[in-house]
């Protein structure tokens, strides 16, 4: 039987690249996005690729949405293998003193609340069949605050924190838990950070070779597919020319 990976945010970035990683696998697909006409279109590009797609429009800052989507799923679709909770945004990168509540906001409705809301509606089914792996996207700028990274750090810090306590709850059972901690990964992130600053959005990349979404997808896939008794529990993946969420060596 083909496994089910359901992946949230996948519209863009890491979650596409994720998509496309896991159906390339011979996975089947539920993608999440909250934009209609461009999950409709990514649905049509994933099936296009001959991979079976079921798409689930809804935010996961929405719990009640959230909750009737999952609860929506037919049964042919519901036991799900893989969960990959990827929605996640950052916002600004102004001093702590000077951020914008809405910004704040966001963030946390969607890293913290969206993750735990996911975990909460799809988990119980992997613990009543004993099987199944939840894959966070945590980042490096959960290992530590940088300047201006604050409330989006703190969010990532969360990440990592309900991911190993979620890692420790399952243990009894063969549900596998994984935190992958990405560094300069080049997708939307910065235009989305910086609220459509396209230009100050580049500059983030400039003059280092940043990560792809692939890249990390391919970790992904790597961890949902080690042999069911290796957990892989994180992994920190940084771009070759960066030492840390605050150092970036540009040539
Ligand atoms: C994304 C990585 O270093 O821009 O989470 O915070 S970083």
């Amino acid at each position: 039987m083909k496994k089910i990976v359901l992946i949230t945010g996948t519209t863009s970035g890491i979650g596409r690249a994720c998509a496309e990683k896991f159906g390339e696998k011979g996975y089947r697909l539920i993608v999440n996005g909250r934009n209609p006409e461009k999950l409709d279109s990514l649905t049509e590009e994933l099936r296009n690729k001959g991979f079976e797609v079921l798409p689930l429009l809804f935010n996961v800052c929405d719990r009640d949405a959230t909750t009737a989507a999952v609860n929506s799923i037919p049964a042919e679709w519901a036991e799900i293998d893989v969960l990959v909770n990827n929605a996640g945004l950052a916002l600004g990168l102004e001093p702590e003193y000077e951020g914008d509540y809405q910004d704040w906001d966001t963030m946390i409705d969607t890293n913290i609340k969206g993750l735990l809301t996911m975990t909460r509606l799809v988990v119980p089914g992997m613990v009543t069949r004993d099987k199944g792996m939840v894959i966070n996207i945590g980042s490096v700028a959960g290992d530590a605050a940088y300047a201006g990274g604050n409330v989006y750090c703190a969010t990532k810090a969360a990440v990592k924190t309900i991911t190993d306590g979620l890692r420790i709850d399952l243990a009894p059972t063969r549900v596998r838990v994984t935190n992958i901690k990405p560094g300069l990964v080049e997708t939307n992130f910065s235009n989305v950070r910086f609220h459509g600053d396209n230009e100050r959005a580049d500059n983030v990349y400039k003059g280092i070779k940043p990560l792809t979404g692939a890249d990390i997808a391919d970790v992904a896939v790597f961890a949902a597919e080690a042999p069911e008794h290796v957990q892989i529990a994180e992994v920190l993946v940084l771009a070759t020319h960066q030492g840390s969420g605050s150092v970036v060596v540009r040539k």
